[in-house]
């Protein structure tokens, strides 16, 4: 059996950031690219036939494609400098669970896939588990092809690149049919399981999340001719905004929102920029809490903006309501892992875009300091390895 360990140190090379650390593994570049071929070699391997459907999804087959079938995946892509574990710990989990059922002579009733999802950070196209929201049609196929990245390269051109037909993405009826049940296995985000306690959780639901855009509009300027007095400076306006938004969100209790992405246009250190561009991730377990906290922001945002000289506006790119994991699987990985506690998440997955449509449900490993879209996101070498059992329980009483 290969050990997760084993087949995370195979891809620890790929998509290294030599400039934020850790690892940059966007959506269809060269790293992310590498992962996908390394996943089907990997897949291969084991005898399991790989299929590419239209959304982008990899799907691995131990048995026949067919619907009504035992899911589990992750995804490849990351953060910006993100770390090791946050997608590919349930991509080489699902590989080795694959070995241990195998190992075990377990006697299949349907076939097994393992998927590898698109965009599941949203890091290159902006919205968030992409992949998954195509497949059930969560998105609209004409906003997910006009995306762009920073480079103002389409998804659709991205997706063409990567040898998909960008017309033919969008809800699949026949790809979703094919899962039965839907296991993720993830990095813990956050420090739920502690550092002594078991190594492994079941899933209850996600927090829910979006992002929205703020553009703060000045006027662009010298700075040595512009007296002070004079500015528009949409650079001043958004240090406020971004302490406004800190400040509404410790506000509201069980709220969290952040702001991780700010762009200055056009970005001279002698320039008073025309334009600031500042992305707002807001979470909230009551939907309607989260969309009022955005609102706050936004009318805080207008009355900084307007002092400033400045005008502001918001717009919405992505929203995932809160999710709650399919209580028949839950009780299902409690019975594969007694021992397991059972915990909420803070963090999107694509589990959560799924449980909307078929049986979703998540197992997370023990990550000691709760670190994650960090380098410094961490998992044991032991947990790793034994996430493959954990995973091979879970799956087998699913089988
Ligand atoms: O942003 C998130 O919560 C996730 O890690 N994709
Ligand atoms: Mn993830
Ligand atoms: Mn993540």
């Amino acid at each position: 059996m290969a050990a997760v360990t084993t087949l995370l140190e195979a891809i620890s090379g790929t998509g290294r950031d030599p400039v934020r650390g850790g690892y940059t593994r966007p959506v269809f570049s060269t790293a992310e690219t590498d992962l996908r071929s390394w996943f089907t070699a990997e897949a291969v391997a084991r005898g399991l036939g790989v299929e590419t459907d239209r959304n982008g999804i990899l799907w691995a087959w131990w048995g026949e494609p067919q619907k009504g079938a035992l899911v589990t995946g992750s995804h490849l892509d990351s953060v910006p400098g993100g770390g090791a574990f946050d997608g590919p710990l349930g991509i080489a989990a699902a590989l080795a669970a694959v070995d241990v059922l195998k190992e075990r002579g377990v006697q299949r009733n349907r076939s097994l896939a393992i998927t590898v999802f698109p965009e599941e950070e949203g890091s290159r196209f902006g919205v968030a588990c992409l992949g998954s929201r195509l497949l059930t049609g969560a998105i609209d196929p004409d906003r997910a092809r006009n995306l762009r990245d920073d480079g103002g390269t389409t998804f659709a051109d991205a997706a063409r690149a990567a040898g998909l037909d960008p017309e033919h993405i969008g809800r699949d009826e026949d790809a979703l049919a094919r899962i039965g049940d839907f296991v993720e296995l993830h990095v813990a985000q956050g420090r739920g399981l502690g550092e002594d306690g078991p190594a492994v959780a079941g899933g209850s639901s996600i927090l829910g999340h979006g992002r929205w855009k703020l553009t703060v509009q000045g006027q662009g300027n010298h700075a040595g001719t512009t007296l002070m007095e004079d500015r528009e400076d949409p650079m001043v306006a958004a240090a406020q905004i971004i302490t406004a938004v800190q400040q509404a969100a410790a506000a509201l209790p069980g709220a969290r929102a952040t702001v991780g992405r700010i762009q200055a246009v056009p970005g001279g250190t002698n320039v008073i920029a025309s334009r600031v561009e500042l992305w707002l991730d807001a979470r909230h377990e009551e939907d309607a809490l989260t969309a009022q906290l955005v609102e706050t922001i936004h009318g805080k945002a207008q009355k900084i903006a307007a002092f400033e000289g400045c005008s502001v506006t918001l717009a919405q790119e992505s929203f995932s309501p809160t999710a709650t994991f399919d209580p028949g699987l839950q009780r299902q990985l409690q019975l594969a892992l007694p021992q397991a506690p059972v915990l909420a998440t803070g963090a999107g997955h694509d589990a959560g875009i799924l449980a909307g449509q078929v049986p979703a449900g998540m197992v997370f490993v023990r990550n000691p300091s709760g670190i994650s879209h960090s380098p410094q996101e961490y998992v044991e070498d032991a947990d790793a390895d034994y996430s493959a059992q954990a995973l091979a329980d879970v799956l087998e009483g699913l089988l």
